[in-house]
């Protein structure tokens, strides 16, 4: 489904690039115009990501003036190159956020530290969080993950999702919410016959192949990339993102990401307007029951260069579930809000994600042209014994490697949670090794069935320590602010009356596939009961 460009979105686009031109930090329809950044707003928003921006669209479409704060940057201005985002296989200071050395998911390649590259800081696309024993890798910038991630846009299952969030009407969710969150993102799916015939697929078509061999059942899955321009790409008359290699470090062409989609709608209602480069780091209630936010303005060398407090009547948390949690749990623990629950900082989990790579014999070739979009997934998820959904991911290197790469989702019932540190205040994960090793153990079953069926083996040069299976990072962080636990059954806070999660902090720890149709979709829910039962509480002040 190609999305219809509303005159919203054509005058939220045009304030984005405006914004990129004249190189803002302010983004709106009145950018130009505002001399001062106002303090106050009626409703604020933290981040940018998903449910961010189905609450910022709302709200502004409510009429009500809205001020969105995002700690990345906004990526529409080309660099040097004339690109906006790095190229994957060369990247530089905008692949990773504030580091020397990037860190990508696949550390090596035949055990060669050949993958990473030294750069100079600075607050590039991708962060990778790092705890004890887990790392969580987050976008940055004016879209957040839909910046950096493979577009997969999977609506999970309806038992599953019944089963996570009971206290959700499914009906209404798989009638409305999840429909309204596949148009608005502008979800298609890969022409079957197309997929056929092309090489940049030739890698999906083998792992099918084998998992058919092992009796299991692959499906299409929807992405939000624009298959009508990986097409193009393929044909030679459209320039080449996702056939470039293009992903983690961003996608200079096809992506509908948020700023594409949700944000520039959000824009186009003309009261919404992002402050980019702002990192939210406390929030504190007035005796008149608003709330202050203080955020810290930096600039592209990370000094801090201006503190602001920015107070409003409804604050929505949209700042990804490490973002959101840690926020709550600080305010929880230093008493700025007394209130709130004792599940803030519980509930989370990593979907069960663990990678794995496989290596097929000589005359399984994968190609050494892949698509970055993956299109198709391993389905035994209603396989009772052992649940999985394994995205078949690309790895593409320009070469043949005959290796078979995956994502496996897994129902790991293993949850972690987050502790204040004041010494550095922050947030801590506790989550152990031992906690991923059931990952490891559910993805294990099904891909050694696959390799006994196939008579093939796991690649060990892959992840470091010559380990098969990456137990240590996770794409999906879910929870720490639970729906119907730290929240009520609408995203409210409890203990904050007048402050929302709106993002994957709702969600506990796990959703079977990847997570941010649901993300969407459930914040789009809320909104809609937010603002019809709410509004008239806070009305616009
Ligand atoms: P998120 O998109 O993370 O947005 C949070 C935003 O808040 C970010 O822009 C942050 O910079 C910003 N922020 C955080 N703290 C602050 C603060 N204190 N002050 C101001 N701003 C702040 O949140 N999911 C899929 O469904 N399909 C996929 O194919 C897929 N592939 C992925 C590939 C990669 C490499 C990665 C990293 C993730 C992938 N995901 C995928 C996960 C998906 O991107 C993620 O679930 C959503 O982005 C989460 O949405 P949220 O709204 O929770």
């Amino acid at each position: 489904m190609t999305p219809k460009l509303t005159r919203r979105h054509l005058l939220g686009l045009g304030a984005l690039h405006t914004a990129a031109a004249l190189g803002l930090t302010r983004i709106g329809l009145t950018t130009a115009h505002a001399a001062h950044a106002p303090d106050h707003a009626p409703a604020l928003v933290i981040g940018s990501g998903y449910g961010a921006a189905v609450a910022a669209l709302r709200l502004g479409e409510a009429g009500i003036r809205t001020t969105v704060l995002e700690m990345g940057r906004l990526w529409d201005t080309p660099g040097p190159d004339g690109t906006v985002f790095c190229p994957t296989g060369a990247p530089d200071r905008r692949s990773m956020w504030f580091r020397t050395r990037t860190e990508a998911p696949l550390a090596t390649f035949l055990w060669l530290d050949v993958v990473n590259k030294d750069i100079s800081p600075y607050p590039g696309v991708l962060d990778r969080v790092r705890f004890a024993e887990m790392s969580v890798y987050v976008g940055r910038g004016v879209g957040g993950g839909s910046l950096v991630n493979g577009g997969m846009a999977v609506t999970p299952r309806r038992d599953y999702f019944t089963e996570v969030l009971p206290q959700v009407d499914p009906a209404e969710m798989y009638d409305t919410y999840f429909p309204l969150a596949r148009r608005m993102l502008g979800v298609n799916t890969v022409d079957p016959a197309w997929f056929e015939a092309t090489e940049w697929y030739r890698f999906s078509r083998i792992s099918r192949k084998h998992a058919a061999n092992a009796g299991l059942k692959t499906v299409f899955v929807p992405n939000v990339y624009d298959f009508g321009h990986m097409q193009r790409e393929a044909a030679g008359q459209a320039p080449r993102s996702a056939l470039a290699g293009e992903v983690i470090y961003g996608n200079n062409h096809g992506k509908r990401s948020l700023d594409r989609t949700y944000l520039a709608a959000a824009l186009g209602t003309g009261n919404v307007t992002i402050e980019t480069l702002h990192r939210a780091r406390a929030v504190r209630r007035q005796p008149d029951g608003s709330y202050v936010v203080t955020a810290d303005r930096i600039d592209l060398t990370g000094r801090t260069v201006e503190t602001r407090e920015i107070s409003c009547s409804r604050l929505f948390l949209g700042a990804g579930s490490l973002g959101t949690t840690e926020l709550l749990l600080r305010a929880r623990e230093t008493g700025a809000l007394p209130d709130l629950s004792e599940r803030v900082g519980t509930g989370w989990g990593t979907n069960g994600n663990v990678m794995t790579g496989r290596a097929n014999h000589m005359w399984d070739t994968v190609g050494a042209n892949q698509s970055t979009m993956p299109v198709m997934g391993i389905d035994d998820w209603s396989n009772a014994a052992n649940p999985v959904f394994a995205e078949i991911a690309p790895l593409p290197t320009g070469l043949e490697h005959w290796i078979s790469l995956y994502l496996a989702i897994t129902r790991n019932p293993e949850r972690g949670t987050f502790r204040y540190d004041p010494a550095t205040d922050s947030a801590r994960l506790d989550w152990t090794r031992a906690q991923s090793q059931v990952s490891v153990a559910s993805a294990k079953k099904l891909f050694d069935r696959i390799n006994l069926k196939n008579a093939t083996i796991y690649r060990y040069d892959l992840f470091g320590g010559n380990k098969t299976f990456a137990d240590d990072f996770t794409y999906h962080p879910l929870g720490g602010c639970v729906l119907g636990q730290a929240t009520d059954a609408y995203g409210r806070v409890r203990g904050a009356p007048g402050v929302y999660v709106t993002d994957g902090a709702l969600i506990p720890g796990s959703i079977g596939v990847n997570p941010f149709v649901t993300i969407t979709a459930l914040a789009e829910r809320n909104m809609a009961r937010v603002l019809a039962t709410d509004h008239a509480a806070y009305a616009t002040r």
